[in-house]
């Protein structure tokens, strides 16, 4: 019976060489954005449907050509369903959407930006929704995904602010860890969020994270044997960030594997509080707070000074204020001598 481990090793590395996946296709309250809208995909090379299993790079924030914007951004009104389509192949020929080898949790982020061509790596993500396992039901959020033809959806907040982001699903394959590392298959949608909260996204920084970065090789979350000959030892613990939770949002797993037109909460009305601007505390070594207006709003989009009325201070893209009017924490954001901008974030004596 010598040969028959190698027969089954054989069989599953020609599977798992053929049959990977790739996030084809962003819905709209159920409605197809047509294949690869919006999405910083392609519908031409074939490695699109690669794993990407070197943590540290920047496929890992919007996949293989994750680096090169597209053309495109969809309009979504807060509150509106999202469905991401993941399949073999990105044309859809042969069909089908992942290897059902392939056992593993899913994750959705976001990251709110300046413009949705920017460069998507870095912090400021967040985590919307995930799945891990179900002890319950003994199921992979992989094995709920191809129940249910590849499609995940998640409802953006009612209170999620208007702005430009980035949405990012993601699998997670842990069936191959006998033979190589897990397997990470993600993309990102460019999506303009209309008519949600008017104030600034305030993330707790205990929620923020950076991609790549926020998962790393020795992390439990991707050292978990999923392949069902392995010894497992549950609770399977997902990694990354815990899921963020907008004020009124109702994130369920309902919605995430229910279908593409099935019926979803009406957007929440709950009111956004915005957290106070922490008091002045200069010390000589660091940045001043000297003069900000504590009544003004957070940037949310990176700009600042008098004509956007937004303060850096606080904001995720750095404290201080330049004199071009960006958010940032570098000596050109920061320094008095090239005009940072004290009433609109701190600045530095240097
Ligand atoms: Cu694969």
């Amino acid at each position: 019976m010598k040969s028959f481990p190698i027969l089954s090793l054989i069989a599953s590395l020609i599977g798992s060489a053929q049959a990977h996946g790739v996030f084809s296709t962003l819905f709209v309250d159920g409605v197809s954005q047509g294949d690869g809208k919006c999405l910083r995909t392609s519908f031409t090379i074939d490695k699109i449907t690669s794993p990407i299993t070197e943590l540290d790079s920047p496929d890992m924030a919007c996949g293989i050509v994750g680096q090169t914007p597209a053309p495109d951004i969809c309009p979504i009104k807060a509150g509106a369903k999202l469905s991401f389509e993941f399949r073999l192949w990105a044309s859809g020929s042969p069909p089908g959407t992942i290897d059902s080898s392939h056992l593993g949790p899913m994750a959705i982020y976001a990251k709110q930006v300046h413009n949705t061509s920017e460069d998507p790596t870095g912090t400021g993500w967040f985590k919307l929704w995930e799945y891990g396992y179900d002890e319950g039901s003994h199921t992979w959020a992989t094995e709920k995904l191809i129940a249910n033809d590849g499609i995940v959806s998640v409802q953006i907040p009612g209170t999620m602010p208007t702005g430009q982001y980035l949405i990012r699903p993601e699998i997670l394959a842990l069936h191959n860890l006998a033979a190589g590392p897990a397997q990470f298959y993600t993309g990102c949608a460019q999506m303009e969020v209309k008519g949600g909260s008017s104030k600034p996204l305030e993330i707790p920084t205990d929620h923020l994270v950076s991609i790549p970065g926020y998962i790393k090789a020795s992390d439990p979350a991707v050292n978990f044997n999923s392949h069902p000959d392995a010894v497992k030892n549950f609770p399977y613990i997902p990694g990354g960030p815990k899921v963020y939770e907008f004020p009124g949002s109702t994130e369920s797993d309902d919605i995430a594997f229910g279908p593409l037109n099935g019926p979803v909460p009406s957007s929440s009305t709950a009111t956004y509080t915005t957290a106070s601007i922490p008091a002045a505390t200069p010390e000589t070594s660091s940045p001043s707070y000297g003069g900000v207006d504590k009544g003004l709003a957070v940037s949310f989009d990176g700009t600042c000074g008098i004509t956007v009325g937004f303060t850096c201070l606080t904001s995720v893209y750095g404290d201080c204020c330049s004199s071009k009017g960006w958010c940032g924490s570098t000596q050109a954001y920061c320094s008095t001598f090239v005009g940072c901008q004290p009433q609109f974030g701190a600045c530095k004596q240097s």
